[in-house]
């Protein structure tokens, strides 16, 4: 076999997929629904539509999935969901686990 052809192969067995993680909104009392689906609009870029069934899911269930991001996409989206959320006084939460 051709060397170049062994120098791919071994690049390829190392390519390594990221990890992937889930980020859930959480129910709470206090959040408004209106808030909700603007955070699922603006962070989660959901459409109106899909961002009330998923409001109205976690509403119902107490957590809702928003999106599956590699690590650092994940965390962002949960600081921004925290920050958004603390500026307009809600204690509305999100959180990541590893898919
Ligand atoms: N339970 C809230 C209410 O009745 C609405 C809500 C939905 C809050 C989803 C948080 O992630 C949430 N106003």
């Amino acid at each position: 076999m051709a060397t170049h052809t062994n120098f791919e192969l071994s690049e390829a067995v190392m390519i390594k997929h990221p990890k992937k993680y889930k980020v859930y909104l959480l129910n709470d009392d206090y959040t408004s629904m209106d808030f909700v689906v603007d955070i699922l609009i603006s962070v989660f870029h959901k459409s109106y539509t899909e961002a009330e069934a998923i409001m109205l899911e976690i509403h119902k269930k107490d957590r809702g999935l928003c999106g599956i991001y590699t690590n650092e996409i994940a965390e962002t989206k949960v600081m921004q969901v925290t920050r958004k959320a603390k500026d307009n006084g809600f204690p509305l939460k999100a959180v990541m686990e590893e898919e």
